[in-house]
């Protein structure tokens, strides 16, 4: 059931978007930019995607690591959208809390590493129990790894736009983002994945340190303790602090400036940025690309025509040196 535009967060403002159709999220929230000041409405080249369970400071559980994903995705294949807002709603129905993300939901964490929702399973039964109630393809994945792995590889820029709360694995999630903004008055930010027995070893610290330093990074994770917007500014976490009000209309003002540059220079610079740390799998994307780019060359096409047409290619008109 989707909320009532008035309903989505204190901050959204309704003018400027409209909700994506075709899905039916439960923990999530989906919207279109729009522009509706001349005459006729038209797309803006920018997506919302919200965490949508502020009264748990937007913790995710399996089901909306699945919905984040198809969403993310969705926008990855959507060929007029440039940049994608990652966000969360608020604030808290119960407290007043905002948050962007406060990690996995610790209420339905599995002792074997399987991750238990409430519905579907009997969450009072033994584990061994639960795991026969429901389809370990849905509860048992650490996908939000995946989720980071998409973010990193899509071949648009992800900006989080940080309301409140980055903790644990919602920490992670804004490092992996390619631009942050933070609320100058409620966003906190707080490495707790140490505090609760999980740890993101892969880019939660390594992407880290590169942002911040060796030494911050190992600081953020050993101490777990929490810092504010302007000190993530400081430090690099984020690239800038908005006003609270101002966070979201700040966030679409990145995303359309990214939407006036090259989408081919975005790309490549994007998995350009990546190459180095990413290894060989930041290689493959990178040079995916460059293939892609290839294969529009002539000489690209010669090869093609020649094995077509069963015959030797004739490089001839191409120089091994430009
Ligand atoms: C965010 C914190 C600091 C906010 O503190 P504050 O403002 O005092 O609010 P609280 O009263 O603590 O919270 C309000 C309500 O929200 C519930 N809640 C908050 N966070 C969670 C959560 N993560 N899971 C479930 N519920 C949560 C509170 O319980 C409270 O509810 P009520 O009102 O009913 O009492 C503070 O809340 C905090 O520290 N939260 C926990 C942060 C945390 O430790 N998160 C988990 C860290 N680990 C991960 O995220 C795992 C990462 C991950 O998923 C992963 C990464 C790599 C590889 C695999 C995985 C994987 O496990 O999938």
């Amino acid at each position: 059931m989707s909320k009532l535009p008035s309903q989505v967060s204190e901050t959204f403002d309704p003018q400027v978007w409209r909700e994506v159709e075709g899905f039916d999220f439960t923990d999530l929230t989906y919207h279109r930019g729009v522009d509706r000041s001349g005459d006729v409405e038209r797309d803006l080249p920018v997506v919302r995607i919200a965490f949508d369970r502020p009264e748990v400071r937007n913790a995710f559980r399996p089901h909306t690591v699945d919905e984040l994903y198809r969403a993310l995705d969705h926008a990855r294949m959507t060929s007029d959208v440039a940049a994608i807002i990652l966000t969360g709603n608020g604030p808290s129905p119960k407290d007043g809390g905002w948050a962007f993300c406060s990690g996995g939901d610790q209420r339905i964490r599995g002792r074997d590493g399987y991750r238990y929702e409430t519905e579907g399973a009997d969450d009072q039964a033994p584990v061994e129990q639960r795991r026969e109630q429901i389809d370990p393809a849905r509860a048992g994945r650490l996908h939000i790894l995946e989720v980071q792995r998409l973010i990193r590889t899509m071949p648009k820029v992800v900006i989080a736009a940080i309301p409140g709360w980055a903790a644990g694995g919602g920490h992670s999630l804004n490092v992996v983002c390619d631009l942050s903004i933070a609320s100058r008055q409620h966003a906190r930010f707080m490495q707790t994945d140490a505090n609760v027995g999980s740890f993101d070893a892969g880019y939660g610290s390594a992407l880290l340190a590169r942002q911040v330093g060796d030494k911050r990074a190992r600081e953020i994770f050993f101490l777990a303790r929490e810092y504010d917007a302007e000190t993530a500014e400081r430090w690099g976490v984020v690239n800038e602090v908005a006003d609270h009000d101002q966070l979201e209309p700040l966030a679409l003002k990145y995303a359309r400036i990214v939407a006036t540059k090259s989408p081919q220079a975005i790309r490549m610079l994007k998995f350009g940025f990546n190459l180095a740390d990413d290894g060989m799998a930041g290689q493959q994307v990178f040079a995916g690309e460059a293939t892609r780019l290839a294969y529009m060359t002539d000489e690209a096409v010669e090869g093609r025509d020649a094995f077509i047409e069963r015959r030797d290619p004739d490089w001839s008109g191409f120089p091994y040196y430009y």
